[in-house]
């Protein structure tokens, strides 16, 4: 017979004629779709109950191979629109993994490119990644080819697949409220589930300080919600861990001047506006940012500040194995800096806001560069009309900037000044509108007159799937200016969010952005791939449902049950 050479040759000659005149494949149930696919007829091969896959030992590859040999031999997913497909007598004994780089870490920009042959004839199919990371990827994808009852899968196959973005996150807050360690790492699963690679870790904020840290244990021992709801160390090695066992990076937020009242729990001299009933003058309590309960923000002027951050940024560094520091730097509350008399003697001085902002980037940056990072910012540091640095303070080689506010606009004042960015448009990609969308500007509510702040975040409309899934993150860039859009991130902000609706928040809606960041959100034709995305979504619903994630369903089973 071929050799894996020959055959994957082959597969490539196919796939070449056939491109040049029309791509001929069946629906393939994957998400996200692979990039390219060949598929000619709906066959498949019974899966042998000894079924392996033979892989070269590595500490994270292995785990994912042993959790994949499992899945794939004990999930019950039976496909609610069975695919009818004629079955060859070969059941398959064998996935063979090659892997031309072992040794590639997992940080931004590894290679997730991967192979998947799964020939009609002969018992053993193969994946060939560049990386495990790929290999990963491929995993995932062949695990979603398996039918169950009885074992079949997919036969007579041939997948090309890697990413368009190479940076596709989930940012999760657990300051508002708190989440236990097991439904963070369910949520990492989820991630991998959907081949998002970036777990953003919105750790800490002014409503509490879960991160236990050695070098200032007083920040969670005080600022916490309390000894149960902390994050140890252990905790933060389990998450990191797993998240290499699952391609996910987890990414760490220490989000700071602003969002840090918290903080004031242990220090209260390093925190403006540290009472937690303050109010800027003039402010209602329903136009406070994030409805947070007084924001307080760290003082720039004070030499203690930066004694302890730095005490921080050294801890979570150490903790942390992972590339890029996110520094936040979001919604400074000009009014809460004004109510600290030494930054009210700096300002009558002749300071400035935007000036005390770059006091604090200059003490700090430096600092978290030295010691590997990249820094990620959100883009208020140089998008906010009030309180901003001079880009010049920001070196585009290390500086990532992420977008939420007004998506299509703000990416473009980011990449057009040289900066790569992280699109989080809070239009299309925030997910924690869960119960009362914030009365501010919303008409429905006009005829009630001023409606009490429901506690929660000012989250706008509720985002659908489609809305997720349609949005273009590069949409208006020239060419030239996409290339610095390195990927996208969706938003749980927990003021309304805890573990007790996390999964149905998060999924599947987060799944339309993993496919567009993957593979795109449009047919060959160039467009936008809808009614096959329905369908194939909500069978991906199904399969998550059925692998233990509480995702909420996208239709009635009315829809496909009784179809015509
Ligand atoms: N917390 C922090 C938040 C938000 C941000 N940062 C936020 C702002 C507006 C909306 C939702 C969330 N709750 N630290 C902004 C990045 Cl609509």
């Amino acid at each position: 017979m071929f050799s894996n050479h020959t055959h994957h040759l082959v597969f490539l000659l196919i796939i070449s004629i056939f491109s040049l005149t029309t791509i001929v494949h069946s629906q393939i149930n994957v998400w996200p779709k692979p990039r390219t696919f060949y598929w000619p007829k709906p066959q498949a091969s019974f899966l042998s109950p000894t079924f392996k896959i033979i892989s070269p030992i590595h500490t994270h590859l292995t785990a994912a191979v042993t959790r994949y040999t499992q899945l794939i031999l004990t999930e019950h997913y039976n496909p609610i629109m069975t695919p009818a497909v004629s079955i060859s007598s070969t059941p398959l004994q064998t996935l063979t993994l090659t892997i031309t780089d072992l040794n590639s870490p997992l940080q931004h920009g590894v290679n997730e490119s991967y192979t998947l042959t799964i020939p009609t004839i002969g018992s053993s199919a193969n994946l060939r990644a560049e990386t495990v990371w790929g290999a990963m990827r491929g995993l995932e994808t062949f695990s979603q080819l398996v039918l169950s009852n009885p074992s079949r899968v997919a036969t007579g196959l041939y997948i090309s697949d890697s990413p368009i973005f190479e940076h596709r996150g989930l940012t999760l807050d657990t300051s508002r409220n708190y989440y236990g360690v097991e439904h963070i790492l369910r949520t990492i699963e989820a991630m991998s589930f959907n081949k998002l690679n970036v777990f953003h870790w919105h750790v800490v904020d002014s409503h509490s300080f879960p991160l236990v840290l050695p070098s200032e244990p007083d920040l969670a021992g005080k600022g916490s919600y309390g000894p149960s709801m902390q994050y140890s160390l252990a905790d933060v090695k389990r998450v990191v861990e797993f998240g290499f066992e699952h391609g996910v990076r987890v990414m760490p937020e220490i989000d700071s001047p602003g969002h840090t009242g918290s903080w004031a729990e242990a220090y209260p001299e390093i925190v403006a506006c540290a009472n937690k009933f303050w109010l800027p003058p003039g402010t209602e309590w329903n136009d406070r940012l994030a409805s947070e309960p007084g924001t307080g923000q760290l003082n720039p002027l004070n030499p203690k500040t930066y004694q302890v951050l730095k005490n921080v940024i050294h801890d979570v560094t150490t903790l942390f194995p992972e590339g890029f520091y996110h520094a936040g730097a979001d919604e400074i509350v000009p009014g809460c800096w004004k109510a600290d008399p030494t930054i009210q003697a700096f300002l009558t001085n002749g300071g400035t806001l935007s000036h005390l902002l770059e006091i604090f980037v200059n003490s700090t940056l430096p600092y978290i560069t030295s010691l590997n990072r990249t820094v990620v910012y959100w883009e208020d540091i140089m998008l906010n009309a009030d309180v901003k640095v001079d880009p010049s303070m920001l070196p585009p080689e290390n500086t990532i900037l992420q977008t939420w506010n007004d998506g299509p606009n703000n990416t473009k004042r980011i990449v057009s000044a040289g900066y790569r960015a992280i699109v989080s448009s809070s239009d299309f990609y925030y997910l924690d509108c869960g119960h009362g969308d914030f009365v501010g500007n919303n008409s429905a509510y006009d005829t009630l007159g001023p409606v009490p702040n429901n506690g929660g975040s000012w989250c706008g409309p509720f985002k659908t799937w489609q809305t997720i899934y349609n949005y273009d993150i590069t949409y208006g860039l020239t060419e030239a200016e996409a290339k610095l859009v390195i990927g996208g991130e969706v938003a749980l902000w927990s003021e309304q969010a805890d573990s007790t609706v996390l999964d149905a928040r998060i999924w599947p809606r987060t799944s339309a952005m993993a496919e567009t960041l993957w593979s795109g959100n449009r047919d060959e034709s160039g467009k936008k791939r809808y009614a096959e995305a329905t369908d194939r979504l909500n069978e991906w619903r199904y399969r998550m449902v059925s692998r233990g994630i509480g995702a909420e369903p996208l239709q009635p089973l009315w829809c496909v049950t009784r179809p015509g």
